[in-house]
């Protein structure tokens, strides 16, 4: 079983978006909530260079690094002020339940702080493996964050589920061979085999039934 972190276990979009805003404001490049939905799931410098592209501007690679390194810096100010109750609902009952079943439970993130951000929610002691940002080469749509946390869980891909809020992350695991299950709406998530918009209320049965039935929501 392989979870996504930003938009599956904790909205920290928000902070990403706080972040960007503050880089986009200093270099006058204009920059809104529906503009941020663009880097979701995407890399810290395809973020920067999506903003760039919105201001119409080019930079050179140190200058793109500059300003990567001074958003981190940002958003990790909000990260260390977030309380662990902001875990989103459902989240930890659900793990506490599919760690109970004997489920592999891998974190698959695109997200360099992935870790960091573990901690702070209380929930590292879920995982039996983490990757993230920090240990692949190619960002989702490519498969390998997810085929790392299947190989680190000893499955093979076909036998592992998916639970991703963005559409690079849906064909990612979809190029993985995985089942994957949206967090969000079939409307905005056409790619995924099973759509729920939470964990709130969700159980691994119904996870199950909906595997075994081929429903496409819960
Ligand atoms: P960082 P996910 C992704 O996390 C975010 O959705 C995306 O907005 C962010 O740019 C990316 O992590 C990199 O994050 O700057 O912390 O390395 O959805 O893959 O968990
Ligand atoms: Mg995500």
């Amino acid at each position: 079983m392989l979870f996504d972190l930003d938009g599956v276990l904790v909205d920290t979009a928000k902070y990403h978006f706080l972040a960007w805003r503050e880089i986009a404001k200093e270099l006058k490049i204009p920059f809104d909530e529906k503009d941020n939905e663009r880097l979701k799931g995407v890399s810290r410098m395809r973020s920067f260079e999506i903003i760039l592209e919105i201001g119409n501007r080019l930079m050179s690679e140190e200058e793109k690094e500059f300003y990567c390194a001074k958003k981190n810096e940002r958003y990790l100010s909000y990260i260390k002020e977030m309380p662990s109750s902001e875990v989103l609902p459902g989240v930890r009952e659900f793990l506490t339940d599919a760690h109970a079943a004997g489920y592999g439970i891998a974190l698959g993130s695109a997200s360099k702080n992935s870790r960091l951000i573990l901690e702070r929610l209380e929930l590292t002691g879920y995982f039996d493996a983490i990757i993230d940002g920090t240990k692949v080469e190619k960002a989702k749509p490519d498969p390998e964050v997810f085929l790392k946390g299947a190989q680190e869980l000893g499955l093979p891909p076909e036998e592992c589920i998916v639970f991703e809020d963005s559409q690079a992350g849906l064909q990612a695991a979809h190029a993985g061979k995985m089942f994957c299950v949206g967090i969000g709406t079939p409307q905005r998530l056409p790619e995924a085999d099973l759509c729920m918009p939470g964990f709130a209320g969700v159980t691994m049965q119904q996870i199950e039934k909906a595997l075994l039935s081929h429903s496409r929501t819960l």
